[in-house]
This record gives structure tokens, sequence and C-alpha cells, in this order.
């Protein structure tokens, strides 16, 4: 038996030191990156997401930093600005600025970018690593059809809202956390997060005419996040539908975003 259990034991120990690569150090996130460039006085950036493309959404954007010696950089200073150039004007989009986690050893933040790279325009992402810039080019793709992950409002007070689904990213039948972040625009650079607003709540099936029971209206958790609860009772497109409210103003009457799944 004891015989048994060290032949077990030793194969065990014999397949996870032959699934380790002896070149590259396990890495203790599973992100993809997407770009990499190096600074003026030579600390390498890694740019990192969830997905190969960026898209019309919330994107969750991450950072790996490098000294010169390869060692990681684990207490700089790092903020992103999203810029688009549509040629006679420029304008940012909300961004929440990255913070570094000891779990992923990376400084973790999220851009919404608000239009798909195109004829209208380009996008460029600056990454300040403590007052040093690096500006990546980065590609915007269109969100696919029929979905809408964010949307800007002109709300009944004049200012313009965005809102943006962060979850469910991986929507399913049943009850899903509902997730949203919802920004003001100050002006063309600044969208800092909203954090005042009543969210009433309700999801629509377009294609079939009916909603669903048991959702959650999203509720003001922090940093202008929303959270509550979706209820899909079926796969298909479906459409929520967001009432701004400031106290007993309405804001924004309908503020719809669509998924599809
Ligand atoms: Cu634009």
């Amino acid at each position: 038996m004891k015989h048994a259990i060290h032949i077990l034991l030793f194969s065990f120990l014999f397949l996870v030191s032959c699934s380790k690569d002896d070149n590259e150090p396990a890495s203790p996130h599973s992100k993809i990156k997407i770009a990499e460039a190096v600074t003026a006085s030579g600390i390498s950036v890694s740019l990192l997401a969830d997905q190969n493309d960026l898209s019309v959404a919330y994107n969750k954007i991450y950072v790996g930093l490098k000294n010169k010696a390869g060692a990681e950089i684990k207490n700089a200073t790092v903020t992103y600005t999203p810029i688009m150039d549509m040629h006679t004007m420029q304008h940012s989009s909300p961004v929440e600025q990255p913070a570094y986690s000891s779990t992923t050893e990376l400084y973790e933040g999220a851009v919404v970018f608000s239009m798909p790279s195109g004829d209208m325009g380009s996008w460029q992402l600056k990454v300040t690593v403590n007052n040093e810039p690096v500006t990546f080019d980065v590609s915007i793709k269109q969100a696919a059809a029929n979905t809408k992950y964010t949307a800007t409002f002109k709300g009944s007070d004049d200012q313009s809202y965005t809102v943006s689904l962060i979850q469910p990213a991986a929507p399913k039948i049943g009850m899903n956390d509902l997730e949203l972040l919802i920004s003001k625009r100050q002006d063309m650079m600044n969208f800092p997060p909203e954090e005042g607003l009543t969210v009433e709540f309700s999801p629509e099936m377009p294609s079939m005419g009916h909603g669903s029971p048991n959702n959650v209206a999203p509720i003001h958790t922090g940093r202008g996040h929303y959270t509550g609860k979706v209820n899909f009772t079926m796969t298909g497109d479906w459409r929520l539908h967001l009432k701004l409210m400031k106290g007993s103003t309405v804001i924004v009457e309908d503020a719809s975003l669509d998924l599809m799944f």
C-alpha cells in the first residue's frame, strides 16, 4: 500500500516537473499579451487583456512591468489615458486607473472604448509609468451584431451619461450577477464615475416580447459600479432597460444595453 502511494506521488511529481517549461517561468495569470513597449529609462511595459481583441465595451486592461534586469516592478504609479483622434478633435473615454495585484503580478485597470476604430478615427492608449509615458496604438473592434455593451445617453439635466456592462461577461440561463459602470462626461477628456443614481431595471427579450421575473435592480456599490441580478429565462437576444434617476427626478428614461447569448 505504502509502495503504491509512493509510486503515485512519484508519478505526480514527474508530471508536474514535465509540464513546466524550462525557458518561461510559470505565469500567475492567464491574460493575453496584446502589445509591448519600452520607456525612455528602459522599463519594459507589457499590455495584456482577457481577449485578443479590444472592443466597444468595458475592457479590463492589465500592465506588466519589468526593469532592465528583467525583474518585476511592483510599486510603480501607472495611469491609463485613452485618446481617440477624430481628425478635427480628440476625446477620451471612461477609465479605471490600474492598481497592482500581487495575485496576478499585474497592474489591473479598465477602459471603456466608446467607438470602434475606423474611418471616424483611431485610438491610442497612453500608459504612464512613474511619469514616463509610452503610447500604444490600439485597434477597437465594433461590438458583435445585436449587442450594445456600452452607450452614452443625454440626461434631462443636460449631462451625458455613459452606461457600460461589466457583468455578466459570460451570460447563462438563470440568475446572473449584473454589474454596470456609470460615468458622467465632465468634458471631452474626463469621465468620472457617477455615484448618486437610483436605477430601475427590467430586462426584455425583444424578439419574443417578454421579460423575466425576480430581477434585482442595480444599486451603487462604489466608484460608479452598480450591482444587481438579471434573470435570463432562455438564450437569445436580451435588452436591459435601465431608468436612471436622481432622487425622484428621471435623468434618463431608457438607457438600454443589448446582449445576445
Ligand atoms: Cu471618437
